[in-house]
């Protein structure tokens, strides 16, 4: 595991000569957690882009300049940027870089700062030699990866079984509401897991390091998206669920989502990339691309322009025919009528930046959207069209798409975890009964650590549960803290899931996202190891708090998310 410097030593080992106006930007805003979090590898390490030479630049050979392009979008990418103009973490444009010089780059990239950048080269992770590489590549001009247009991502779509050749009724004997779509991140594939018997259904084919499913409006089809922007759209009605269509919207992606207005089921599906910074309407039972909206434009407050704000979180209003897009750097809200894709209608409604992970609050009239880096939870009327708060809640807060109950005192309430530290916020949600605690913090709540993901509760339930899985101490990394929502004040208790899994090996048995069964009686954590590692699936007893089930198999590789169709489908948790 890496280590983070402490802010003292780093101070006294950077050289003298360094361009004080450098080491202030470059103090990134991410802390340890989060940066850990960020710098996962970005499938543009494999794409070929032009070395435009800067002759002020310390001159790099070709294969130099593509070794380190690949270190920059496998490491650094997903905090300063594809175009290194900033993101959560500082810009590294060659202006900056070039004043600061060689030597303190180096420095900087070998100990990191006491801010959150991390010591590439005390840890381990970078040679000397790869240091000093990286510090000449960020003084080059940053190349640009190819856009992704129409013609790019109808030469990838695939229809593999076409509608008239599907099954007219469901031809299985699953309970397919109750159906656990399972994200098996590092091989690229879905585990699609009989809910009711634990057994394994299937195990599909997807994008490369696959990240999130959704579902259409009538729980029929699966949509899975990769980090690699492909999506896999999965037909729970066949014999063995299986896919039906194939497609790619760009290089890069996270968020998927279909249409769920009425007189609009499973008609269209949309999907946001990171990069090129886009979104796509695609049709909902083929996936043939049918527009393209580019996100581009002017930040939110000082209203500069961005020039590659990627695409967040994606929900389907329930309320009227729109998505509700989140753009992460220009910190807006998109609100995009689908009703005639010939003259879109998209409404824009700032919020702050940067937007990332959200969820419906328990009316699904507001949908309540974390902008990580400041701090805040916005909530978005999508009935009206507005932005009906601004919350201030703990340190970069990450909900997933969080979690709704009644608190004994304050009424309906939505909750998010942090990254950043220990904290547990309760937001007000009912602006009609419980007017003076809407879209105020009502609560924090102390967790166990920072290094929070994925908080959960479901109506049935009297249950909060929050995992830490990137908090460096493993004692809570692997095990998840409950809460008895009518007795908040009495604390946590610590399920030792990571425990629990009785895994034959000592791997690193991160306890990732709570997800209930149908019922919400039973909550489903993955045990996440290395991928040559055991992993497992952990499910407790809602009631009791007991261990109900562990499911192990040697294709549940690497499991993180897991999705239950009905939940899913409804936006319940
Ligand atoms: Fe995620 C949701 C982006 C790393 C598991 N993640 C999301 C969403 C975004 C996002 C924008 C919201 C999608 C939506 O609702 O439409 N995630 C990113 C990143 O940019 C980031 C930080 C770094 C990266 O390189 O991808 C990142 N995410 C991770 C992980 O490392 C996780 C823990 C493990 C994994 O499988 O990759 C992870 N992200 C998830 C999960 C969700 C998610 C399980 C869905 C939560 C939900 O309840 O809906």
């Amino acid at each position: 595991m890496r280590m983070w410097k402490t802010g003292a030593i780093a101070a006294a080992l950077l050289p003298l000569a360094m361009s004080q106006a450098f080491a202030e930007e470059a103090k990134t805003t991410t802390n340890a957690p989060e940066a850990k979090y960020q710098s996962a590898g970005s499938p543009l390490a494999n794409v070929e882009m032009y070395q435009d030479i800067n002759p002020k630049a310390p001159p790099m050979s070709k294969a130099e300049f593509d070794k380190a392009r690949q270190i920059y979008f496998e490491r650094c990418a997903g905090c300063h940027g594809v175009l290194r103009k900033g993101a959560t973490g500082k810009p590294l444009t060659p202006e900056k870089t070039l004043a600061a010089g060689t030597d303190y780059l180096k420095v900087f990239i070998k100990y990191g700062s006491p801010a959150g950048m991390p010591n590439w080269g005390t840890s381990g992770e970078l040679t000397d030699d790869e240091v000093d590489l990286m510090a000449r590549y960020i003084q080059q001009t940053p190349p640009q990866p190819p856009e992704f247009g129409m013609k790019d991502m109808k030469s990838t779509w695939k229809v593999i079984v076409p509608p008239e050749q599907r099954p007219t009724k469901k031809m299985n004997n699953y309970n397919i509401a109750n159906i656990f779509s399972t994200t098996l991140r590092d091989t690229g594939e879905v585990a699609l897991i009989d809910g009711d018997t634990k057994k394994i259904i299937n195990v599909v084919k997807t994008g490369y390091a696959v990240h999130i499913s959704r579902l259409s409006a009538s729980g029929r089809y699966l949509f899975v998206i990769g980090r690699d922007a492909k999506i896999n759209m999965i037909d729970l009605w066949m014999e063995k669920p299986d896919n039906v269509a194939e497609i790619r919207v760009g290089l890069e992606a996270r968020s998927v989502d279909t249409s769920k207005y009425k007189g609009y089921e499973d008609k269209l599906a949309i999907a946001g990339s990171y990069w090129p910074p886009q979104y796509v309407i695609m049709k909902g039972d083929t996936l043939e691309p049918l527009k393209i909206m580019a996100t581009r434009g002017m930040t939110v407050g000082e209203q500069e322009y961005h020039p590659e704000p990627r695409v967040a979180s994606i929900v389907a209003s329930h309320f009227k025919p729109e998505f509700v897009v989140n753009v992460k750097e220009t910190g807006k809200t998109l609100m995009v009528d689908y009703t005639d894709l010939n003259v879109i209608a998209t409404k824009e409604i700032p919020v702050a930046k940067f937007l990332h992970d959200g969820g419906f609050d328990s009316s699904k009239r507001y949908f309540m959207v974390a902008a990580n880096q400041s701090n805040k939870i916005g909530a978005i009327d999508v009935k009206d069209g507005k932005l009906a708060g601004l919350i201030d809640v703990g340190k970069i807060p990450h909900p997933g798409r969080g979690a709704n109950f009644i608190h004994p005192k304050y009424g309906p309430v939505w909750a998010t975890g942090h990254l950043g530290d220990e904290s547990i916020a309760l937001i007000g949600t009912d602006p009609v009964k419980h007017k003076q605690y809407a879209w105020k913090m009502v609560e924090s709540i102390k967790g166990p650590g920072g290094g929070a993901l994925f908080i959960k509760s479901h109506p049935k339930s009297t249950h909060l549960y929050s995992d830490t899985p990137l908090n460096p101490d493993p004692k809570l990394s692997q095990s998840v803290a409950v809460f008895d929502i009518n007795n908040l004040a009495a604390g946590y208790k610590t399920l030792p899931i990571g425990e629990w899994a009785g895994l034959k090996d000592d791997g690193a048995k991160r306890v990732v996202q709570p997800e209930y069964n149908k019922a919400g009686d039973e909550v489903w954590f993955s045990v996440w190891s290395a991928k040559n590692k055991e992993s497992a699936i952990v499910v407790v007893d809602d009631k009791t708090l007991q261990l109900k089930a562990v499911i192990k198999d040697p294709r549940l590789i690497t499991p993180t998310g897991h999705f239950n169709v009905y939940n899913t489908q409804h936006d319940i948790y």
